[in-house]
């Protein structure tokens, strides 16, 4: 039995939450789940009981009125993602609550009160119009690379009496900045998030009540192209998706201290021009920006647009209009020049330092109708200049042109580059460092986890892949930020996304690319490898796809959230069906397309490997991935409580591991089929060998690495994902750490080596082809950082309580590995993971309340350990388990522990 301190550990409530978001406004969760964190001193704490209350104002909720839910008090131990199951909500209803617990260890009070809004619900909330216009103007033109200009929309309004709540609901698309009274609404930038606007659109909800006057208003509108407009239309027709012209749907509630409504609604009576500063904003281009062409206070009251259009009432998107649920994207930190120097006269060339996703921000003093031009690009050429062959015939130029007279500060706001280098041209006067800023634009996730080690390489690479990842979230995960592609490829982020929720919160953005994914199902059940399929590419292979199935597994252990599995089992189970029916011929899946995608290739300057020897069986590698994808499939259909489904999902793995065995194992060399490390630890990994021929097939994969490639990673983005945890699991941690912290080719320590300050697409990214070599690329990361943290920072969720409400931790001892500093905000609160060997080994760790860890303390006996200065038998809050080998096991509830240990 765990148990507490004897007094009351003064509970306290934070972090309240609703849909995992800090109150969050205008969605369409007709039941949205409630999620709070408890702090307390003391050790073991545990909640027994809730008690929420939601009211339709504040004013109520500080009454204790929770007219809209009293849950009264619950017995549970429950703390996040707890369901609202209060009165139906209706669209527009604000959401005030609060929220009190019951612990092992006294009561807390209320928390600080938390809201939510709720948005339009039903087509029929909405009364506004779609506008735009439906063509170019004469200075745009719609070709192979397209120039389409921004479009400006304004309209004034009256507000007669006190406003009591205005809340504006819009969608922009492709992206949208709203203006009220000349103030921009809102902080984020480059909404609207990215969907297949046949399928979905989405809106954001703003509460502007405070920026509503009484009196006369001004509302407005600038419409960018985003994926809205597609930046490459009639180019591939068959490959790329349009959607068409820019348009908006805007309404905004006004309501009165008498209840009365007041809707301003996007319709004909507003005006519109395109013929403003914004010449042109492609994603792949550039923007360019014509400051004389401005039109002073467009956006404010009081304006002459006489000689504005009136916009056209557009076709209607098919899509169907839902929420913005995950964090929006925004400027997330600014980054100074490093370097600015002059290559020739007047060609600059600046260095921010780091391949960064974003823009420049800039300040320039000179003539009206003087030009600077901005062009980007992750490295140089020899001769300082720009290297842009990898950038393909994106153009990545941003052209600013003069007004003229005081200082003027500009950026562009509907692109974004991936880009180290500047290089400037056009600039009148002198540069300065201090004129340029980059600012750093990616989805609003938290950063959650930290990690350091004793390892200057990992940590390097850790740092790496923190700019990788940040910068490829654009609203979904995008492959790469600089050429021309931006495309949200499925397989890049495999089981990567779960390695990328030890960094970021990433729980809504993947929630909502599954959505995404579904939407681009095919009816006959195919999924894509690309979705939103901007791109075309229904190829029918298994692990691009199957990373649907992964990324629904990824949330239900990092976060809890059970929904995901719940909302797309039936299309993941359409696809399995779709698959087998297509493509299984004797229990072997027989399509393929990518293989182990970028393995090592035998000389330079190649993309892929020719060399049979160093690519893996396109059949074993997708029937392998069908097998693991039943295993999945299998668990879910047991949470969802389809029997029958979970004993189908058996049968049929039984007989593809059969097939599997009987096609590819040599019972001689005891390898799978031409013995690649991925052929190897696929079947090893997916339990599909049997357990009497695993020593053997691990040994081989071991002499394969050791051996033929000479201690360093040989596998592509298929094996990779697996490789580091199969390492270790099958007892080489050493193996592991050694291909981790290599620093010669192959390695992720080579591009590091080489000046890398994100992750290549290619091993050989620094001497291979350009066609398809970005230098921003997060699909080789594999399952390294779920590596850093499950074997090194020991911070693992255990899978009978996901969400990390039981904490798994076993550090992996090897040479060379000194000490691990690491922290994780899990979704009950912060985990601490500190450990460093010496002459002993000591662990500082923290475990947040209402949640429990087993912990496993590397150790000869387990006399020889103690936590406080104590016999760990005699601490408070541990009960020790058993000896598992060379650790001793312990189950802790909450608090700070410190462990030391002769080991
Ligand atoms: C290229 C990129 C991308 C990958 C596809 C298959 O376009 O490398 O990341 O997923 O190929």
């Amino acid at each position: 039995m765990l148990t507490g301190y004897a007094f009351a550990a003064d509970i306290q409530l934070q972090n309240l939450r609703c849909e995992m978001l800090f109150n969050p406004q205008g969605i369409d969760v007709t039941a949205p789940r409630l999620s709070w964190q408890l702090t307390g001193s003391g050790r073991n704490i545990q909640q027994t009981a809730y008690e929420i209350l939601v009211a339709s104002s504040a004013a109520k909720l500080a009454a204790n009125q929770g007219d809209l839910w009293t849950s009264g008090k619950v017995s549970s131990n429950e703390s996040i993602m707890v369901a609202y199951k209060g009165k139906a909500l209706k669209s527009g209803t604000a959401c005030y609550w609060k929220v009190k617990v019951y612990t092992n260890n006294g009561v807390s009070s209320w928390s600080a009160p938390a809201k939510w809004s709720v948005g339009l619900l039903n087509a029929a909330d909405w009364k506004a119009k779609w506008i735009g216009y439906e063509k170019g103007f004469p200075w745009d033109s719609i070709a192979k690379f397209s120039r389409l200009s921004a479009r400006y929309f304004r309209k004034e309004f009256t507000s007669a009496a006190k406003v009591k709540r205005a809340t504006a609901y819009i969608s922009g698309l492709g992206h949208y900045e709203l203006y009220l009274n000349g103030k921009y609404i809102g902080n984020e930038v480059l909404t609207q998030m990215p969907t297949d606007y046949n399928k979905s659109v989405q809106y954001s909800t703003y509460d502007v009540t405070a920026d509503v006057k009484q009196g006369k208003n001004a509302i407005a509108n600038v419409l960018g192209n985003g994926r809205y407009f597609t930046m490459r239309p009639i180019y591939k027709p068959k490959k790329v998706k349009e959607f068409g012209f820019p348009k908006m749907l805007l309404q905004l509630d006004v309501e009165y201290e008498d209840g009365h409504h007041q809707l301003v609604i996007s319709d004909q009576t507003w005006r519109m021009t395109a013929d403003g500063p914004i010449r042109t904003n492609n994603e792949y281009d550039g923007e360019e920006y014509d400051a004389t062409k401005e039109l002073p206070g467009w956006n404010k009251i009081g304006f002459n647009d006489t000689k504005w259009l009136k916009p056209q009432l557009t076709p209607v998107p098919t899509g169907k209009l839902v929420a913005q649920m995950s964090e929006p994207i925004k400027v997330m930190q600014t980054l100074k020049p490093q370097k600015l120097a002059e290559l020739k006269p007047g060609t600059w060339i600046m260095d921010m330092g780091q391949n960064m996703t974003g823009w420049i921000k800039l300040k320039v003093k000179g003539k009206r109708g003087d030009k600077v031009t901005l062009r980007f690009a992750e490295t140089l050429e020899k001769d300082g200049s720009l290297y842009t062959a990898n950038l393909r015939d994106a153009k990545v130029t941003d052209t600013y042109a003069l007004k003229g007279g005081a200082e003027e500060t500009w950026h562009p706001v509907f692109v974004f580059h991936g880009f180290r280098y500047v290089e400037i041209t056009g600039y009148p006067g002198k540069l300065k460092e201090s004129d340029f800023v980059g600012e750093v634009v990616y989805d609003a996730l938290a950063t959650i986890g930290e990690f350091e080690t004793s390892n200057a390489t990992i940590n390097q690479v850790y740092k790496n892949t923190w700019w990788g990842v940040a910068g490829n979230y654009k609203g979904m995960p995008i492959d790469c930020p600089q050429r021309n592609e931006r495309m949200p490829w499925l397989g890049d982020r495999a089981t990567g996304s779960l390695g990328e929720s030890f960094i970021f919160d990433n729980q809504k953005l993947y929630a909502k690319w599954l959505n995404d994914i579904e939407e681009a199902q095919t009816p006959e059940g195919a999924i894509p490898d690309v979705a939103p399929a901007y791109w075309n590419y229904y190829s029918d292979n298994m692990t691009w796809p199957g990373t649907y199935i992964l990324i629904a597994d990824m949330l239900y252990k990092q976060y809890g959230d059970v929904r995901p599995i719940e909302k797309h089992y039936p299309s993941m189970k359409k696809w399995l069906t779709y698959m087998q029916t297509k493509y299984m011929k004797d229990y072997i899946l027989t399509k393929d397309k990518y293989g182990d995608w970028c393995v090592p290739p035998e000389s330079p300057e190649l993309i892929h490997a020719k060399d049979s020897s160093r690519t893996t069986n396109g059949q074993l590698i997708a029937t392998a991935y069908y097998h693991r994808m039943l295993f999945l499939m299998k668990r879910f259909a047991k949470m969802l409580g389809k029997e029958d489904d979970a004993k189908a999902y058996s049968a049929l793995s039984l007989k593809i591991a059969d097939a599997f065995n009987t096609k590819f194992y040599n019972t001689q060399t005891q390898q799978y089929d031409n013995g690649t490390v991925t052929a190897n630890l696929l079947p090893l990994y997916f339990d599909i060998t049997p357990v009497n021929n695993r020593k053997a097939v691990f040994n081989n994969i071991v002499k394969r690495i050791t051996t033929i490639d000479n201690n360093h990673i040989a596998t592509g983005v298929i094996g990779t994902q697996w490789l580091m945890r199969g390492l270790t699991e099958y007892g080489r941690p050493d193996l592991a750490y050694r291909i981790a912290t290599n620093k010669d080719y192959p390695s992720w320590g080579y591009m590091a080596e080489r000046g890398a300050t994100t992750i290549w697409e290619l091993w050989n990214g620094d001497t291979a082809n350009p066609s398809m070599n970005s230098g921003n690329h997060v699909m080789l990361l594999g399952d390294l950082i779920v590596w850093y943290y499950q074997n090194l920072a020991a911070i693992k969720a255990g899978i009978n309580q996901p969400g990390f409400k039981q904490v798994i931790m076993k550090p992996i001892m090897t040479n060379g590995l000194d000490f691990v500093k690491a922290s994780y905000k899990t979704p009950y609160g912060i985990v601490k993971s500190e450990w460093k060997k010496d002459k002993d080994f000591t662990w500082n760790i923290t475990i947040p309340a209402n949640a429990t860890a087993l912990i496993s303390i590397p150790a000869k006996s387990v006399d020889g350990i103690t936590e406080g200065g104590k016999k760990a038998a005699e601490a408070e809050g541990l009960k020790f388990v058993k000896m598992d080998g060379d650790y001793a096991v312990y189950e802790a509830g909450s608090g700070e522990y410190k462990f030391k240990s002769v080991f």
